[in-house]
């Protein structure tokens, strides 16, 4: 099983779309492991996209993600990352399919609703710096026979 950092960014909070969002992965089978409601530091934002640092969009993308409030998740699944990503479409809306989040919710690349970890070792890095060990809950799902064999 692996794991996933996923965000609604403050334009898919604003517009109302955290219950859609969360819909999708719900009913694709994955397991919601830890939430929370936050508002982040631009510093905060910094580091979650340090590896963009020398991107023109950076500082104002970190800025845009510390106005307002986001939405931060932890899901598990089999091959999840992937997966996910898939369900995201395309950085730019433009280019995302129709059936995937950003295809179906957004138009523009700056206002593109939901992060999602790029690779496994993107999101072991981002599950770590958003979530403390005590924040995630330990169940055991019903479904699990029905969505694995
Ligand atoms: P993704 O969010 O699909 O992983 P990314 O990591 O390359 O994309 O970039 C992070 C965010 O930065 C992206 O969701 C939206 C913003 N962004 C990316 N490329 C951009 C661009 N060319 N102009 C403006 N914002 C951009
Ligand atoms: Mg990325």
């Amino acid at each position: 099983m692996e794991r996933t950092f996923i965000a609604v960014k403050p334009d898919g909070v604003q517009r109302g779309l955290i219950g859609e969002i969360i819909k999708r992965f719900e009913t694709r089978g994955f397991r919601l492991v830890a939430s929370k409601f936050m508002k982040a530091s631009e510093d905060f934002m910094k580091t979650h996209y340090l590896d963009l640092k020398d991107m023109p969009f950076y500082a104002g993308l970190c800025k845009y993600m510390s106005s307002g409030p986001v939405f931060a998740m932890v899901w598990e699944g089999q091959n999840i990352v992937k997966l996910v990503r898939m369900m995201l479409g395309e950085t730019n809306p433009a280019d995302s399919k129709p059936g995937s989040i950003r295809g179906d919710l957004c138009i523009n690349i700056g206002r593109n609703i939901i992060h999602g970890s790029d690779t496994l070792e993107n999101a072991k890095r981002e599950v770590g710096l958003w979530f403390k060990a005590e924040e995630f809950v330990e169940y055991t799902p019903c479904t699990q026979p029905f969505l694995y064999e």
